[in-house]
């Protein structure tokens, strides 16, 4: 369990989280690793490696196959994940919950299922301006095979999706709607349960891609409202490699299967094969068990340590660098949205963002510079790169002071 020791409504104890990370011990060049690239990956908690050592030391068995006790016991810890994911999520019903490598193949999921069967030419799938490619290209595939094509909800200057220009774009031709819970780039939060709200009211389903949100703020698809709503483990201080796709009962009940193979099935011939119940049709092949088991001990963690809290700490931490980062001189901030998680894109005069992120790292600052996925964003931003720094809940005010610091040596290199 995690060692942070305090009642729910105490503030974050980051030094007590801190602790629980033991990569954060390092030095990258001789200097503290300051770590700042969350959007990208998160760091891993004591226990979420201990569930990984434990389960191939002691339990490391196939799931759902064996009568052995080893293969008893992979199996009742692998249904529990299970259940900590539903509960995570607050689904109706665990069969809600499939496993995925992660947020790219649960929505390449729903597009070659649900899409294939349901969308055809002339129909319309509505994204955002600020969508990750991997909420992008999944639907441009689908669209090629069928006809089909893309609207684009546009964006304020400040990163706000524009929901009057999204509710004239909805109409009897469109089939999805396919939007980003938190950007990637901007951090805009998006108004999500708006969204569906505005979708659902007209039969159009609504699929949230979730990977920048699960591990910064409470997460409940049942009061979004969504229908599929997908994220990565690896974003949420789990293991790379499995990720969650939820799906209301009643879709992912009438979708057609996604990939076929063992596990999936309920009887094969030559002839015909009938597929097993949820969620299993879904998940061909042996899954990714010790992932399912880490991201359950990851998401266990996360919610000892509070969403709440770690979404109260990560804003005031957020406000504080947006504060410090705009007072470098030439530095812009892209992305003030109203509603903002704790990711900081910025440019700096014309200082390329690699040369940025280059030199941060001398001085022990990882940060990510480029386009983040998000080519059409860069585009709308008219910029070709951005650097970004992404904050988690064991970051602290003096990190970000570091980061100014650094900056600082980034301006004398380039004066
Ligand atoms: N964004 C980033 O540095 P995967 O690769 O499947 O775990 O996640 C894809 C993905 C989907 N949607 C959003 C909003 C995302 O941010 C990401 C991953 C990383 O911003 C890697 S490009």
């Amino acid at each position: 369990m995690a060692s942070v020791v305090s009642t729910r409504r105490d503030a974050l104890d980051v030094a007590a989280v801190r602790r629980d990370f033991p990569i954060l011990r390092q030095r990258v060049h001789g200097r503290p690793l300051i770590y700042l690239d969350n959007a990208a990956t998160t760091q891993k908690p004591r226990v979420m490696l201990e569930a990984l050592q434990r389960y191939y030391s002691e339990e490391n068995a196939n799931v759902h196959r064996g009568v052995h006790s080893l293969s008893g016991r992979a199996t009742d810890a692998y249904d529990a994940a299970r259940e900590t994911i539903r509960r995570f999520l607050n689904a109706a019903d665990s069969r809600e919950i499939v496993f995925v490598r992660g947020t790219t193949e649960g929505i390449n999921l729903v597009a070659q299922t649900y899409g294939r069967a349901r969308i055809g030419a002339g129909d319309e799938i509505v994204l955002s301006e600020m969508e990750h490619h991997s909420n992008i290209v999944p639907w441009q595939i689908l669209c090629e095979e069928k006809g089909a094509r893309l609207r684009v909800v546009p964006m304020t200057d400040a990163g706000e999706l524009r929901l009057d220009e999204y509710e004239s774009l909805l109409n009897e031709c469109t089939r999805m709607v396919a939007v980003a819970h938190v950007s990637n780039v901007l951090g805009t939060v998006n108004p999500v349960a708006e969204i569906a709200r505005l979708a659902v009211a007209r039969g159009i389903p609504v699929l949230v891609d979730g990977a920048q949100a699960v591990a910064h703020m409470p997460v409940d698809v049942q009061a979004l409202g969504c229908d599929f709503y997908a994220f990565s483990g690896h974003k949420v201080l789990g293991p790379t490699g499995i990720g969650v796709l939820y799906g209301r009962r009643a879709l992912l009940e009438a979708m057609p299967v996604y990939q076929g193979g063992g596990g999936q099935i309920a009887s094969v011939t030559f002839d015909r094969t009938t597929y097993a119940a949820l969620p299993y049709k879904y998940e061909a092949g042996t899954p990714n068990i010790a992932g399912v088991i880490g991201l359950a001990a990851a998401l266990d963690y996360v919610t000892a340590v509070g969403l709440d809290r770690i979404a109260a700490y990560e804003r005031d931490l957020s406000t504080y660098a947006a504060s410090a980062l705009s007072g470098v001189p030439g530095l812009r901030l892209t992305g003030t949205a109203r509603e903002r998680a704790a990711v900081l894109s910025f440019v700096l005069g014309d200082v390329h963002p690699h040369d940025i992120g280059t030199i941060l790292d001398r001085e022990g600052v990882a940060i990510r510079a480029g386009h983040h996925c998000c080519q059409p964003l860069m585009r709308r931003l008219g910029v070709p790169a951005t650097a970004r720094a992404s904050l988690a809940l064991y970051n602290t005010r003096e990190e970000v002071d570091a980061l100014v610091a650094a900056l600082e040596r980034v301006r004398e290199v380039f004066e």
